[in-house]
């Protein structure tokens, strides 16, 4: 009778409650600062929402709102100075060499550039003296809709925000239980107070602004106020509502960066938007999005604390609760972000995804391509999201006439090269210090994500189209830029880095520069193997092909050091920082795909590798960590891979489950989602092994939606850290290789078939 009624009363409510905030990020009190505030997106406008109770501001961000131009900045001297250096470097005149490629390398970005915010719409409620109960505030990443709701002396108000990539507009409601019960003030402004605003028909408030004071992109941007019952009054540039019973915004913008006519774009978007009502829109915007996100679902366990705000459940967590649902909840999340701020024809996810504050965005809210970047797409074909890809790679083919003016002007080869990092304006020279910068292997680490697109999709007509010439023109560059080292005779490329990390020189100097960082041969020999399987698919390029594969037989091979480790470089110098946050060498192991045989010396080593820079402070920042969590799947301990993924949310998440390098730097976010992919299946060798580093936290689960290199969706089940049943939808028809603890089955497989298999891998149905 007692449990009845504990069932009852207790515990089926809550599991009500917990069901229904499975899929919510949730909070009893307003967002205290940026960091707390949640993420609204269509893959290029976008929201951060505090759900202030009084005074709501809503911070926006539009993809192309950029300070800065488009220059030219090759170093003249540069290909003057190559050999020099080179041959400084071969005789281990390290500093030398540094000094001079500083002076001649480095090219003279004379203009400042940095992604900005769009602005800030703010709501200010005019009556701020009343008592509020019932406060909730929340993200909903299966509707991607955040709400604030809370009661004041009798009616219950609440506040909705989405960003719908179908009507390319911001959507904010603002409703109330009882009849004319609002009253707010309307603003647009923007940081710097340099923005033009105005009415427009006393309807909409219109902001405009020729950014970093005529040095960067213009924008423009309109938000069109519908009320329903009251008074609608213009107050300067502001609008006033008065006792209303319901509010209804509809904010768009663009910017003169890939409109010819951004101001007739957003009133072209607005009067769009004015065709339909709020409903319509609202259920447009859930089904576009769902059509994504849907396709995967995810639990790992337990979700007792579903029930808890998302703050509670992560200093709980922090305090040692154990709460598998936080970590199915942060992968999702992880999904949900990434359709929030990469669709298709816009611009990649930068730094910050599309999320940022003022007008100056920590590391300029660049498209760092020495990790970060890259990392940004780790999770993009895995977790089912092929579509969201597509934006970056279609940036990479935008960097080519660029790519190929550097490689040209900077060294006289042929061929495309993109050093540590770039932005809109598609710069690819290298700025600043060598220490970071003297990088040629930016754009040919990104060169992985054209051909893994294809691995995923089988999608010929891309390859043909648009990968494969990303792959080949890198490919031209680094056949014309590898040297022979004098003393090994193999062909080491250089002047280059180990991104960002130092050593300390036979002179005692601390030193960046050297002949043969080791990832830089990593991530060439995997270019020149995706080029020529790549040229095979095509059947072209026989020649090209020759070639690679007789530099490939000349690339210097990885080495490892006296004492076990991966060697960072080409020969053994001792890194400065030992802890560092880059673990470069071990390209191979992850994202790559040369560390891959348990048995090998340079799996064990490259265990050794990472061991050595965690005991020595090492995965301090966000994203280092999150790298760490790939690479212990990739070595096949769920244990180690977890208790990194445990400390990413213990010591590098904020409140709103955002990645803190510090500050916030989104990469974090994406590299974890990937992790955990790789924990639960990886596909990058041999086929498709299953739960290859299952964590005992995660004893009984389930991952459906999953995708496998070949063109395989998965649902994987498993019960007591045992597979259970995995069933597997053959999309294009290929051969198919399973692995399960030392099972193996391999099978023709019919594109469209779905087939299921027990943990002995047994076809159980097809
Ligand atoms: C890389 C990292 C930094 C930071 C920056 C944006 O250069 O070394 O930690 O993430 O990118």
């Amino acid at each position: 009778m007692i449990i009845t009624l504990l069932a009852i009363f207790y515990i089926l409510p809550r599991l009500s409650v917990a069901q229904e905030n499975q899929l919510k990020l949730w909070y009893n009190k307003p967002a205290m600062d940026w960091n707390e505030a949640l993420p609204v997106g269509n893959g290029s406008l976008g929201s951060m929402v505090f759900g202030n109770i009084f005074q709501e501001t809503l911070q926006l961000n539009e993809s192309s709102v950029w300070a800065g131009k488009d220059e030219d900045f090759v170093n003249p001297e540069a290909k003057g100075s190559l050999n020099t250096i080179r041959k400084l470097l071969f005789e281990g005149k390290y500093a030398d060499a540094e000094e001079l490629a500083e002076k001649n390398l480095m090219g003279d970005k004379k203009t400042w550039s940095s992604y900005q915010e769009l602005g800030n719409l703010k709501l200010d409620f005019t009556r701020s003296d009343r008592h509020v109960s019932n406060y909730i505030r929340e993200l909903n990443i299966k509707t991607a809709i955040a709400k604030t709701s809370f009661s004041i002396e009798g009616s219950n108000f609440s506040r909705e925000v989405f960003s719908s990539a179908k009507a390319n507009a911001l959507f904010i409601k603002l409703s109330a239980s009882n009849k004319q019960q609002i009253n707010v003030n309307i603003a647009l402004s923007r940081a710097g107070n340099l923005a033009k605003t105005s009415l427009i028909n006393n309807q909409q408030i219109y902001m405009t602004e020729h950014v970093n004071q005529g040095v960067g992109v213009i924008l423009h941007s309109i938000a069109h106020v519908i009320h329903t019952g009251g008074t609608l009054s213009p107050k300067g540039n502001s609008i006033e509502v008065e006792d209303a019973d319901e509010v209804i915004i509809i904010l768009a913008a663009a910017t003169n960066f890939n409109h010819q006519n951004p101001l007739a774009t957003v009133q072209s978007r607005i009067a769009h938007a004015l065709a339909k009502d709020y409903d319509s829109h609202k259920s447009e915007h859930i089904a576009d999005y769902q059509q994504y996100f849907n396709r995967v679902s995810i639990n790992l366990g337990s979700d007792d604390f579903a029930h808890f705000p998302t703050d509670s459940r992560l200093s709980a967590l922090r305090n040692g609760n154990i709460d598998p649902a936080l970590f199915a909840l942060y992968y999702q999340y992880g999904r949900y972000l990434l359709i929030s701020s990469s669709r298709q024809g816009g611009l990649p996810a930068n730094l910050q995804g599309i999320w940022a504050e003022g007008l100056q965005v920590p590391w300029n809210g660049d498209y760092h391509i020495n990790i970060n970047a890259q990392m940004n797409y780790w999770l993009a074909e895995n977790t089912n999201l092929s579509e969201m890809h597509l934006p970056f790679i279609d940036y990479l083919a935008k960097l080519g006439p660029d790519a190929r003016k550097t490689a040209r002007d900077m060294y006289g080869l042929n061929g495309e090269v993109a050093h540590f990092a770039s932005d809109i304006s598609y710069y690819t020279e290298p700025w600043g210090k060598p220490q970071w910068a003297m990088w040629p292997t930016g754009l040919a680490w990104c060169t992985q994500h054209a051909w893994e697109h294809y691995l995923y999709t089988g999608d010929t007509l891309f390859l043909k189209n648009t990968g494969f010439e990303i792959l080949k023109q890198s490919s031209i560059f680094f056949l014309e830029w590898l040297v022979k080292n004098p003393k090994s005779g193999l062909l080491v490329s250089g002047p280059s880095i180990s991104p960002e990390n130092t050593f300390k020189s036979r002179d005692g100097k601390i030193a960046t520069m050297v002949m043969g960082p080791t990832m830089d041969h990593m991530i060439i020999r995997e270019l020149f193997q995706n080029t020529i399987a790549a040229a095979k698919v095509l059947k072209r390029e026989t020649k090209l092909v020759n070639k690679l594969e007789k530099a490939l037989q000349e690339l210097t091979p990885t080495q490892i050091a006296a004492d076990g480790r991966i060697m960072e470089w080409s020969e053994e110098l001792e890194e400065a920082e030992p802890g560092h946050r880059h673990i470069s060498h071990l390209f191979g192991l992850y994202p790559g795909r040369e560390i891959t045989t348990e048995t090998t010396e340079t799996f064990k080593a490259a265990r050794k590798t990472i061991d050595y820079r965690l005991s020595h402070g090492g995965g301090h920042t966000g994203w280092s960590r999150a790298w760490i969590i790939n690479f212990f799947a990739r070595l096949k301990d769920g244990e180690k891979a977890f208790e990194n993924l445990d400390l990413l949310l213990k010591k590098s998440t904020l409140n709103n489950l955002l990645d803190n390098h510090p500050p916030f730097q989104i990469d974090g976010n994406f590299g974890a989602t990937a992790g955990i992919t790789e924990m639960l299946m990886q596909s990058h060798h041999n086929g498709i092994s299953l739960l290859p580093a299952l964590p005992d936290n995660w004893k009984d689960g389930k991952i459906s939606g999953i995708v496998a290199r070949g063109g395989f969706e998965l649902d994987i089940t498993w019960k007591n850290k045992q597979l259970q049943e995995v069933k597997i939808i053959s999309k294009l028809g290929n051969p198919l290789r399973l692995t399960y603890t030392n099972k193996t089955l391999e099978l023709k497989t019919q594109k469209g078939t779905v087939y299921t298999f027990d943990a002995d891998l047994a076809v159980i149905k097809n």
